[in-house]
């Protein structure tokens, strides 16, 4: 997708709006709050910017950095038990400095595909 890039030398491999927050921070629990979040995977990072209405405004837009970015070497995704969210498709990523994120879309194909992606970076970048 051409508006799939965080700046126009950086391309994405993939972006999208997705519910996100997160559970831990370094470790330490923390209270959720789910929110709308653009997210883009770009080499082993998962960028993260909240609020924004419209992906292409904002592409390439002022924003110059994430809100939020997590390095995912050394990471771990898995399907959220029913213990971590009522929500349906739910991902739990954890990250090796123990900040661990869910991830959500009430859209099937959109979820199982990010899910794929973000196993897919992990597995490539475990050895780096
Ligand atoms: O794991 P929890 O505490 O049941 O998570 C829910 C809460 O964060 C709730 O907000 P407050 O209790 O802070 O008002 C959220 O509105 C819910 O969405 C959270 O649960 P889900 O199951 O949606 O992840």
């Amino acid at each position: 997708v051409s508006t799939c890039f965080w700046k126009k030398s950086h391309p994405s491999e993939k972006c999208g709006v997705l519910n996100v927050t997160k559970i831990t921070e370094h470790g330490k629990k923390v209270r959720k709050n789910w929110a709308s979040t653009w997210t883009v995977l770009q080499g082993s990072s998962l960028l993260f910017a909240k609020g924004q209405g419209s992906g292409t405004s904002w592409f390439g837009g002022n924003q110059s950095k994430p809100e939020f970015t997590v390095n995912l070497r050394g990471g771990s995704v898995e399907w959220a038990s029913k213990e971590k969210s009522s929500k349906k498709h739910v991902i739990e990523l954890k990250t090796r400095v123990g900040t661990d994120l869910l991830i959500q879309s009430e859209i099937d194909s959109v979820i199982n595909d990010w899910f794929r992606a973000l196993s897919e970076t992990i597995n490539t970048h475990s050895d780096e």
